[in-house]
């Protein structure tokens, strides 16, 4: 019998902060919101990620003493890139965009909470030590194959893609639906190769 592979769309932070005109506004971001839409018709199980940091959070340069926005400094003994302050949680800039339909909505997985360690990923921190539950969500579910969109790719799409390939699943990500910060010149590219390389569908 042809058993129906079970599929899932995770949309990565479509969230006001990182819109046009946020503090860390992704160029373009506000463009993939209506193709986002129209693609979560397609699946049953739609899952989106809200980056949810705490006023403290450790990845906010504001928070790290002789440090600048966008340089790379460090977090819990990691490289990190000292980001504005963006997407605290229950403010307004952390709320998904208001034209996202909210309504093909499964479930909502939040991230970056500790203050100590970001978390790119949709399913772990960054140092892989906690995980948000995303994975054992999806296999309860039975999916096998998860499609990815949002933002950004140079940051949480891709390092979504590339653990959702470490934990086993089929991976495409869709191009047309993604944006990323390109915070030196060349990082959406290399994101890109990174994550083909990986074995990630990209289309
Ligand atoms: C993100 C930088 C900081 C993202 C989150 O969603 O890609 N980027 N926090
Ligand atoms: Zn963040």
């Amino acid at each position: 019998m042809n058993e129906m592979k079970k599929k899932a769309l995770i949309i990565i932070d479509v969230q006001n902060d990182f819109m046009p005109g946020g503090p860390l506004g992704v160029p373009g971001g506000d463009e993939i919101v209506a193709s986002i839409n129209k693609k979560s018709l397609d699946f049953e199980h739609v899952i989106a990620t809200q980056d949810w940091h705490p006023k403290d959070h450790g990845s906010f340069a504001m928070n790290n003493e002789d440090s600048q926005e966008w340089e790379l400094g460090e977090l819990g003994g990691l490289p990190q890139v000292m980001w504005p302050v963006h997407c605290v949680a229950d403010s307004e800039g952390a709320e998904l965009v208001e034209t996202l339909n909210k309504k093909a909505l499964s479930k909502i997985i939040y991230k970056g909470t500790d203050p100590k360690i970001d978390s790119y990923s949709g399913f772990f921190d960054n140092d892989k030590k906690r995980s948000t539950g995303l994975g054992d969500y999806l296999r309860e579910l039975s999916v096998m194959e998860v499609h990815i969109v949002g933002v950004a790719t140079d940051y949480c799409v891709k390092f979504t893609a590339i653990d959702a390939m470490e934990l086993g699943f089929k991976v495409i990500v869709h191009k047309n639906c993604i944006r990323g910060v390109e915070l030196n010149p060349g990082d959406i590219e290399k994101a890109l190769e990174e994550m083909k390389a990986a074995g990630i569908e990209i289309y």
